[in-house]
């Protein structure tokens, strides 16, 4: 969400220059004043207005006549996406109450298929692992009686273009209903940026936020969503699994407001 600030010599000076600047559409979030004189946080309802329908403005695109929904997490190796997968498939608040069958699309990390076989085990899910675009009609007939398809996929392989563009090509071949990025919460916004155009020839239509929780405030958090542009169902807050897994919009338009307002009341009040 984006925010202004405005200074003045003490807060109702700074407070006078907001109303002439914004006018009646100012939402004050934050008034901080300190030996220089005062800074004043605003923001506008269309603002909140806008950052909420970006968060929420998820469209379906379920491909018809298919019967399990197709959900695929991409993104920067570490960022959380076996976790997260995990998470999806066992948590009741997400798709846990369905049938789930997960798919590996990662053959390159080591260690990465016991990872998810072991959370595969523990939920009793399916699991397979694919190699190439030729083998995916096979699993999705395979595959027929679940709700939900979860596909797990490697990291961005940048020196081995064959490997990338062969999960990548694997990845595209399941098209996907839904292609969320997972991005580590406490990323700079630019290498939040830098994941999305790494990603973007998957067709991605949601963002997800992981590690909320090794963040100390969570303001920056709803920049680095707001920064991606994406829709987002899902936030994660710890490597519990599959408690530390959140809806999203809901926490990320608190983190935007508390973000902007932390310090406040230590300020005014303290
Ligand atoms: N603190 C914290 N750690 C997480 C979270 N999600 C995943 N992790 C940890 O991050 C590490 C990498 O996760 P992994 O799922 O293997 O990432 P991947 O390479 O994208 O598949 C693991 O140690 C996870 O336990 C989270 O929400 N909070
Ligand atoms: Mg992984």
């Amino acid at each position: 969400m984006r925010t202004k600030t405005i200074s003045g010599v003490n807060v109702p000076a700074a407070l006078k220059e907001v109303g002439r600047v914004m006018g009646d559409d100012a939402l004050v979030l934050r008034a901080h004043h300190s030996g220089e004189g005062a800074d004043v946080v605003v923001t506008t309802a269309d603002e909140v207005f806008r950052f909420g329908s970006l968060l929420r403005n998820s469209v379906p695109r379920r491909k018809p006549g298919r019967r399990p929904c197709v959900i695929a997490l991409v993104g920067p190796t570490g960022s959380g996406k076996t976790t997260t997968v995990a998470k999806l498939g066992l948590s009741e608040d997400a798709f846990g109450w369905g049938r789930v069958g997960l798919i590996s699309l990662d053959t390159y990390k080591i260690g990465a298929l016991e990872q998810i076989q072991t959370y595969a085990d523990v939920g009793g899910m399916p699991l397979e692992l694919v190699r190439d675009p030729n083998e995916v009609p096979g699993v999705m007939s395979r595959y027929a009686n679940c709700d939900t398809i979860l596909i797990d996929t490697p990291g961005r392989t940048p020196r081995a273009t064959a490997m990338e563009r062969g999960w990548r090509d694997t990845l595209r071949a399941f098209e996907p209903d839904e292609t969320h990025l997972v991005v580590s919460a406490g990323v700079r916004l630019h290498v939040a940026e830098s994941a999305r155009s790494d990603y973007s020839d998957l067709s991605l239509t949601h963002s997800l936020l992981t590690k909320l929780d090794e963040i100390p405030d969570e303001a920056g958090v709803a920049q680095v969503a707001d920064q991606l542009g994406l829709p987002a169902n899902w936030i994660t807050d710890g490597q519990l699994v599959p408690d530390d897994l959140h809806e999203a919009p809901d926490r990320l338009m608190a983190a935007a407001f508390r973000g902007a307002v932390m310090d406040t009341r230590l300020e005014l009040y303290g």
